[in-house]
């Protein structure tokens, strides 16, 4: 007879199936006598700030007035019916940003130009007075719809400079831009993020008045009273802008963070707007007052706004690559833009970039170590529930947390077999504070002598290392200098396969062409007819000389495994072989050296060029210098040219929207004309200084 009742043993069975599940351990392991946390380093997070950290990757999408007329700062007096995309789809936006694994969006509900997506009780110059829907959409509530209908947050850009109210400049004006801000947070259920632009006052329409209207950024817009509207209608929001109060810009529009990169900032000291931000708080203090971790903002494109010339200058993988590992792997959240196009939607280029990025990140981070067959040890634990174990798991507020008072400590992985590896994640456990300040880690040679392999400052949020290819039975983890007893949530290693970069392309003066392999041992195919490389391309062996307007496309090849990289694209205009500068300046030739990285500087503030010959011209390049510290750009222009160098006609005036924070190549078509000389005027810059040029060009219609 049996002793149990069949039932009875399956039960058992189950019973004892759960005491023995990793599970069960580790909630046993719990429920031991925990030591109490460590004493928080102030400044911490608050808890919407948390919330907001671990979504670490979302869309930004500039859509808006500047959309239609091609712009990337409207000066305000654009007519409202000039909205009006074709084939509005916010779907498509959220699908494509679900796939990416981003987890919200921010839309421009209102940029400079003072158009407002919705249809506001404030102002006139909104949707309700495009031709779009004939007055009665309202492109807020389909994009904030579609994105949660995806499982997706919605948040919202509201530019505090309105180049288009009448009030701009005048206190009536905060009345009408708070009154946006509450239809914005009311109307359109819960919003994750409220982004505030620093640019603020300068030329516009202002009602008609056309004029200069510069403002008092730290007082002007007594954000302490709007902070606290926000506060009030929803408490979720972070708020972004330079001064934070939650979220801090990084400073730059490249989209990287710094190797430095504090969460704590000085935020009293700083306002939206002021000078001296990038250069001096962007990267946050050690020793900051308040927690406003880092925003890494970066279009995927040149411009913020959708261009059709920008088509083919989509960010390519390596870009990508590179500002995802600088931004999210440097303590920094990463707001990736899309400029959605006239349509109203992501461009196919944009999104297929997107997801060669999205592919190639988890491709890299697919295959961890396995700690679990690794033993690790700790320098020194702060007691029960800190163990040292914590950092292998990703739950949020499981970390290892070394002895009270100590500022340095040592995590070490020792490996039964050797292992290899390339990428090295790392996370504080920042809910009590940022505390490391320099860490190294060194892997053991075979030899059995310890090797650093890198050394860093800051980790944070979430610290991402690429190394050099390495290979060893054991990694030591060290922390050399903390603010205070180190902290560590989350550590992983990973091998992470080569990328197949295309070749760079670099063209000297006199029009001789030189490809780079960026991996040694790859083949380097190229084609000057816009044709696909890899069937009819040529081999790379040596420099060649290309002399007239071409695109010339490229791509690397890994022989041994047949696979290829992209193809690369650049469009090389006339070589420059026989042109002169006309100035007496010092260094004229570096504006014409087809080299971005060299400046030249005009006392005159304008540059004449005789290109040798008459060409029939289509426009011009004008491309800004590239250096950290920016001086003289060309904010407005006047364009000339010459049959004879004497007589000078004048064939375009504008200005270049929004340079000095993007400083990428301005391009300006202009009707053809047949002419052997060109001048660029600088009517205004961003500064006293002389005015700065990287290169100027011409373009040349090769259709
Ligand atoms: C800048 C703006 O002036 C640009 O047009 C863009 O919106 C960017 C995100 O912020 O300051």
């Amino acid at each position: 007879m049996e002793k149990f009742h069949p039932n009875t043993k399956r039960i058992l069975r189950m019973i004892n199936r759960i005491f023995l599940t990793p599970v069960f351990l580790f909630i046993a392991a719990c429920s031991a006598p925990q030591s109490d946390p460590p004493e928080p380093v102030l400044p911490v997070p608050h808890e919407r700030q948390l919330v907001w950290q671990d979504m670490e990757f979302y869309a930004f999408a500039h859509f808006n007035m500047n959309t239609f007329t091609n712009m990337e700062w409207g000066m305000g007096d654009e007519d409202p019916a000039l909205f009006n995309p074709t084939d509005f789809d916010p779907s498509q936006w959220a699908r494509i940003c679900k796939a990416a694994g981003m987890k919200g969006i921010i839309l421009t509900a209102k940029h400079h130009d003072g158009f407002c997506l919705w249809p506001t009780a404030t102002t006139d110059h909104s949707v309700k007075n495009a031709a779009w829907k004939e007055g009665k959409g309202d492109i807020i509530r389909e994009v904030s719809d579609a994105f949660r209908a995806e499982g997706l947050k919605f948040g919202v850009y509201l530019s505090p400079w309105d180049r288009n109210h009448p009030d701009y400049g005048k206190p009536e004006y905060i009345t009408v831009f708070r009154e946006q801000l509450r239809e914005l947070l009311t109307n359109y259920g819960e919003i994750f993020e409220v982004w505030f632009d620093g640019a603020n006052g300068g030329t516009g329409y202002y009602g008609g008045a056309n004029e200069e209207r510069r403002v008092d950024k730290r007082n002007y817009y007594d954000w302490d009273t709007t902070y606290e509207l926000i506060r009030e209608l929803q408490p979720n929001a972070v708020i972004f802008g330079d001064a934070g109060p939650d979220v801090r810009w990084v400073g730059n529009e490249h989209g990287y963070a710094y190797e430095t990169t504090w969460s704590n900032l000085m935020r009293d000291s700083i306002y939206g707007g002021m000078p001296e931000y990038a250069e001096k708080y962007s990267s946050g203090q050690e020793n900051g007052t308040h927690w406003v971790p880092a925003e890494a903002d970066v279009s995927i494109r040149p411009g913020w706004y959708y261009h059709p010339y920008e088509d083919h200058k989509v960010k390519s993988l390596p870009q990508l690559l590179d500002i995802y590992y600088r931004s999210i792997g440097r303590n920094s959240s990463l707001l990736l833009n899309f400029p959605v196009d006239k349509r109203g939607k992501i461009h196919e280029n944009d999104e297929a970039q997107l997801m060669k990025l999205v592919d190639k990140i988890r491709e890299d981070f697919s295959s961890p170590l396995p700690l679990e067959n690794a033993r690790l040890s700790a320098s020194s634990t702060h007691g029960q529930g800190f163990n040292v174990e914590n950092t292998m798991s990703e739950e949020n507020n499981l970390y290892w947390a070394a002895e009270e008072g100590t500022t340095n400590a040592t995590i070490q992985v020792d490996f039964d077999e050797p292992v290899r590896f390339n990428r090295f994640l790392v996370q504080e456990y920042i809910a009590l504070g940022q505390r490391i300040k320099s860490f190294e880690l060194n892997i053991k040679a075979a030899d059995g002598t310890w090797q650093n392999l890198a050394s860093g400052t800051t980790v944070g949020y979430k610290r991402i290392l690429r190394l050099p290819e390495a290979e060893t039975t054991a990694i030591r983890f060290v922390i050399t200098d903390a603010k205070a007893s180190p902290t560590i949530q989350h550590m992983a290693f990973f091998l992470a396969p080569k990328v197949l970069l295309p070749p760079s392309i670099t063209r000297d003066k006199s029009g001789l062409v030189t490809l780079e392999a960026p991996e040694e041992g790859l083949e380097l195919l190229f084609s000057l007819d816009g044709s696909n490389p890899e069937q009819n391309g040529q081999v790379y062996t040596a420099p060649f000389t290309v002399m007239q307007p071409t695109e010339i496309h490229v791509l690397s090849r890994d022989n041994s495994t047949g696979a290829t990289s992209e193809v690369a694209k650049k469009e090389l205009q006339i070589a420059r072989k026989n042109w002169k500068v006309m100035d007496e300046g010092q260094n004229t030739d570096h504006l014409i050296d087809e080299n971005p990285a060299t400046n030249y500087y005009a006392e005159t503030n304008e540059v004449s060029i005789d290109l040798g010959e008459s060409y029939l011209l289509n426009g011009f390049t004008y491309y800004p210098m590239q250096n950290r510290n920016l001086s003289g750009l060309i904010t407005n222009y006047a364009f000339y040219v010459s049959g004879n160098g004497v007589q000078w006609e004048k064939v375009s005036e504008g200005e270049f929207g929004n340079i000095v924070n993007s400083p990428i190549e301005q391009r300006v078509n202009f009707s053809p004309i047949e002419a052997r000389y060109i001048q660029l005027r600088a009517l205004d810059k961003m500064d006293e200084n002389p005015a700065s040029f990287a290169e100027i060009g011409v373009i040349i219609d090769n259709q």
